[in-house]
């Protein structure tokens, strides 16, 4: 597969309203589009999701650039790809980083499957024609304010409410959700802000029939969560501690949770993202797909690996709207009913608005081949 450029391009975006979790409050975006050409008139894209700050993982935009342009970039100028799934292998050395991976395997999976004329998620083995989709509402500054966002949602048609929790702001708040909600699907996400000095008060949400609770314990942790998942019945579903498929094996294998949230850039990019999608297939395990307050690029990629089969629960990639005035892809993601249309056009099937692109950048580096 010929590659003949990359561009690294740092945007700034931001969000419509700030975005809350027990870790801080997030506005405006920065992050990177990855571009790669191929001299025969293809470009592929991706997008990196780290955050400025390292609160939900260590990686963060700057050491995304510094592992990119330093390490990756120069792996990539040094070897022939003629699959994407070569590039994990390649990347190996380099430990860590996974989002840095991502971002540019990403974009050397857009290019492969617009050089053969299908779609991402024909590439990746995804057979659905449309998606379900939830979405992750922030903490708020009042339950009654939380309450008219869950119901604008409902109406919007979103297939699950995923409510960020903290101490403080989390059994209480979830009963007078469920006592409006009755039959919504509702889930929590703790963003790891609890310990198991909590574990009494963690199994109150035993009581509130939710969906699943989400990294209530440590970012790194998977021995606690076991312990946690020994004494509740609502689904323990793990996001932070999962990087790769060896981690989902051994939280499996350790009971430390029943769902599993797959992020590409957390486990390094789709080729293991599909590795972790397989394993959880065979082991009868439910996963979705998580999201980063992504920009259209990042959001393509993650409706593209949705479409595959054992994407069984609503993920969180919800329309642009949601997030961004104007998005950087045309047409913008519509959720209808609570679906998104898979794309039928090839690679990540949706076009780069350019004028909004170039709006948006504050930066670009050029790496030739
Ligand atoms: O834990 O899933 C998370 C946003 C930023 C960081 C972490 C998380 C989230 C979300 C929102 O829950 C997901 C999205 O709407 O993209
Ligand atoms: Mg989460």
């Amino acid at each position: 597969m010929p590659m003949k450029q990359i561009k690294l391009r740092k945007l700034q975006m931001r969000l419509k309203d700030p975005f809350t979790t027990s870790f801080g409050t997030m506005q405006d975006k920065e992050f990177y589009i990855t571009e790669i050409i191929d001299g025969e008139g293809n470009c592929g894209f991706g997008e990196s999701v780290a955050f400025t700050s390292p609160w939900y993982s260590e990686e963060t935009v700057k050491t995304n650039l510094h592992i990119m342009e330093d390490f990756l970039i120069k792996i990539l100028q040094e070897n022939k790809i003629s699959h994407p799934d070569e590039v994990s292998e390649l990347f190996k050395p380099i430990k860590g980083h996974n989002m840095a991976k991502s971002a540019l395997e990403g974009a050397i999976w857009d290019l492969y499957a617009k050089r053969k004329n299908i779609t991402l998620a024909k590439a990746l083995g995804g057979e659905k024609k449309e998606i379900e989709v939830g979405i992750s509402i922030g903490i708020h500054p009042s339950v009654k304010d939380l309450l008219q966002t869950i119901e604008y949602y409902v109406q919007e048609g979103y297939k699950r409410m995923k409510i960020k929790i903290k101490p403080g702001w989390d059994v209480d708040v979830l009963r007078e959700v469920r006592a409006h909600f009755p039959d919504t699907p509702i889930m929590a996400d703790a963003n790891s802000a609890y310990t198991l000095d909590d574990l009494e008060h963690l199994r109150e949400l035993d009581d509130l029939n939710l969906t699943m609770i989400e990294q209530p314990l440590g970012h790194d942790d998977i021995v606690d969560h076991a312990k946690l998942q020994a004494v509740m019945n609502t689904p323990i579903c793990l996001d932070e501690s999962i990087h790769s498929l060896e981690d989902t094996r051994k939280a499996i294998q350790l009971g430390s949770c029943k769902i599993i949230n797959i992020k590409i850039g957390r486990v390094g990019g789709l080729t293991e993202a599909k590795k972790i999608h397989d394993y959880c297939q065979k082991h009868d395990i439910a996963v979705w797909c998580g999201g980063m307050l992504e920009a259209g690029v990042g959001r393509a990629h993650n409706i593209a690996l949705t479409a595959l089969n054992q994407f069984i629960l609503p993920g969180d990639t919800a329309g642009s709207s949601r997030y961004w005035e104007k998005d950087i892809i045309k047409p913008e993601v519509i959720v209808r009913d609570g679906l998104i249309t898979v794309p039928s056009k090839p690679g990540i099937g949706y076009d780069i608005d350019e004028a909004a692109l170039e709006e948006f950048t504050v930066d670009e580096k050029i790496f030739n081949f």
